[in-house]
């Protein structure tokens, strides 16, 4: 049961009979991604020090070379996984192919495979905007005791066993569902703990945003563009608001507590539309229909696409069911 205040720490240990296959490495796996958590949400915060700490390409007092802070983020979540020995892979948006984790006595037999993308939108940070880390975790599906393989990665995202991510926003917050709703936890920095602090979170069925990149709207398809239009119409509770920040996490974060819908088509520029399926669709996708939302490529469910490709890419709507529904019906009507 989810009490407010409850910690993280807490509520994993007494939510892990839910799991469908509670060996314990799952809770592992979420206790590790919380540690990592917490070590970016640390370097975030610091990046508006860099002009005083040094940037990149600088050398800092250590004579170590600064990095930029999407790659720092890849290996703290990198380096606190394979530590801890209970994933058998890890693909993320930073490395062109999957890692292999040999695990315990180069066995091969931890079950987990992990898709991330260690810090989204993060052209954000040097303007002071949150930024976010996206997590999604399969179990693998070729047999243990044997080097994990593309496969294991490429399930269709209705395999999740988990997934979610971390808003390093004005606080900084964990939210996440293994299949049983979806649960935000803010971290109180002061000591380091995440708080339970939205139990059972719910996207309205209706809302009143609409997030786009409207820059692109000569490019987008004519069924887009005829929804846009009717978010602009004044009509019964219409217009709508736009609001986009240009960070997935943030603007997802926004419209499943206020209600709306995000869209990154496909364009003329963008053939497949710019998101990638497997570690930015794919578990924002499981979190909103987790969260009674909706997520689609503008035709199928998103959780139902069969991946081909680690880095592949696909149109994303996703949000408030009856919006998501809606901006649907204006794709088929122009086929
Ligand atoms: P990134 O993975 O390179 O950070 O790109 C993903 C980001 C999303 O967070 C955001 O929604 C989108 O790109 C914004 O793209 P655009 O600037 O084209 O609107
Ligand atoms: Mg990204």
């Amino acid at each position: 049961m989810a009490r407010k205040n409850q910690t993280l720490g807490e509520f994993i240990i007494e939510n892990q009979s839910e799991f469908k296959y509670s060996s314990g490495e799952l809770s592992r796996l979420i206790n590790a991604i919380r540690l990592a958590a917490k070590v970016v949400n640390h370097q975030v915060n610091k990046a508006g020090l860099v002009d005083i700490l040094g940037g990149v390409g600088d050398t800092n007092v250590q004579g170590e070379d600064q990095q930029k802070l999407d790659v720092i983020a890849n290996e703290a979540f990198i380096n606190t996984l394979k530590n801890r020995e209970i994933v058998c892979g890890i693909g993320s948006e930073e490395n062109d192919d999957f890692i292999t984790v040999e695990g315990h006595n180069d066995d091969h037999n931890n079950k987990y495979v992990i898709l991330m993308d260690p810090l989204d939108g993060s052209s954000n940070i040097d303007v002071n905007v949150s930024v976010g880390t996206i997590f999604s975790i399969y179990r693998r599906i070729t047999d243990p005791g044997t080097p994990v393989t593309l496969e294991d990665f490429l399930q269709p995202g209705r395999n999740q066993v988990a997934a979610g991510y971390i808003i390093y926003g004005t606080s900084t917050m964990l939210v996440y569902t293994t299949g049983h709703g979806v649960n935000g936890f803010t971290l109180n920095p002061a000591i380091g703990t995440f708080y339970l602090s939205h139990p059972n979170m719910k996207f309205p069925e209706e809302g009143n945003i609409y997030s786009v990149n409207e820059g692109n709207y000569t490019h987008f398809p004519q069924g887009v563009k005829n929804y846009i239009k009717y978010c602009q119409e004044e009509s019964e509770n219409r217009p709508y608001t736009s609001r986009y920040i240009g960070s997935l996490v943030s603007d997802i974060h926004r419209n499943m507590i206020k209600g709306g819908i995000y869209m990154y088509p496909k364009s003329s520029l963008n053939a497949k539309g710019k998101l990638r399926l497997l570690y930015e669709c794919n578990p924002m996708a499981f979190i909103t229909e987790q969260a009674g939302g909706k997520a689609s490529d503008g035709y199928t469910s998103i959780l139902d696409l069969q991946p081909t490709e680690l880095h592949e890419r696909v149109p994303f709507f996703c949000g408030s069911k009856k919006m998501v529904e809606k901006a649907e019906a204006f794709m088929a009507e122009s086929l």
